[in-house]
């Protein structure tokens, strides 16, 4: 697979997905909207984990603001470059990490939460930087930013477009954890390499009872729960489980 705006590497289970335009803070063009879209949806079916990261010093600065002009078919665009690329991320069967590694602003900031898991350099910050050009956030930021960090903040953080730094975007809950930049890439690696280890079956039911718990009723969460906790029990990675469990050793996952 070739791809020009993006780089693309599987090792040992582990996909890595580098937005990679870093002389303009790898904003996003239509092509670079494709390529992402394009390579999530490879690491569904071939990874075990998917990383998304950025080179140089930005993770990504949303819209690629030269690529765009007033009174552009932008509800086209969202309806059908964005919303494919949020999609393939958020409905990834396996987990999915954002490798934050400098700033977010726009559909870079709502692409990153889409992720499962966010991990940022101390050295980053998210932006909800639409109104600063007099856009609302789209890319589905107002789905997740409420849910993740509650309505008073959510407003506050796309009103005024604050730049919000690492560490309080791990205080509020927006993201998993922030980082000392010397160790981030280190420490992606390793959570990264953790998950590529682990049971993927179970990861993947974790996901989707997760998913569906806030709009649930509790009886239909527990329903959920015991539907898809009977699919874990027959796989492969529970037995081996069990089996390490008995025997005192550490479980040997292999995804199946
Ligand atoms: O239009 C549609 O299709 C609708 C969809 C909209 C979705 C959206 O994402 S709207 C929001 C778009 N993004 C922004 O408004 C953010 C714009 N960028 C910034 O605010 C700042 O650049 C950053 C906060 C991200 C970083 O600031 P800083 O000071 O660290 O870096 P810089 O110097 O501003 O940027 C470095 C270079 O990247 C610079 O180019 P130069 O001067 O070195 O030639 C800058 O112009 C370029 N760059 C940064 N962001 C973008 C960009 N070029 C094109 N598009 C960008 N979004």
């Amino acid at each position: 697979m070739i791809f020009k705006t993006v780089s693309y590497h599987l090792s040992d289970g582990v996909a890595v997905l580098t937005l990679n335009r870093p002389e303009v803070m790898n904003a996003l063009t239509s092509q670079m909207r494709a390529e992402i879209t394009e390579a999530v949806l490879l690491a569904g079916t071939s990874a075990r984990v998917l990383v998304i990261t950025g080179a140089g010093r930005g993770f990504c600065s949303g819209q690629d603001l030269t690529d765009t002009k007033a009174n552009a078919d932008i509800e086209q665009i969202l309806r059908d470059e964005y919303e494919p690329m949020i999609s393939a991320l958020y409905n990834c069967p396996i987990p999915t990490i954002s490798a934050v590694n400098g700033v977010a602003a726009g559909a870079g900031a709502n692409l990153a939460l889409a992720a499962d898991v966010v991990i940022a350099s101390e050295v980053a910050s998210f932006i909800q930087a639409f109104t600063r050009i007099g856009l609302m956030p789209d890319a589905g930021g107002t789905y997740w930013l409420p849910r993740q960090i509650g309505m008073a903040r959510a407003m506050g953080a796309m009103l005024f477009a604050d730049a919000i730094p690492a560490r309080q975007a791990a205080d509020w809950g927006m993201i998993y954890e922030a980082v000392a930049a010397d160790g981030f890439e280190a420490l992606w690696r390793s959570r990264a390499a953790a998950l590529a280890r682990g049971p993927t079956l179970a990861y993947r039911a974790t996901k989707a009872a997760l998913r569906v718990s806030q709009s649930n009723t509790v009886g239909a969460q527990l329903a959920l729960e015991a539907r898809l906790q009977a699919g874990c029990a027959e796989t492969e990675d529970f037995k081996e489980g069990l089996a390490a469990f008995a025997q005192k050793r550490a479980p040997e996952f292999r995804g199946k």
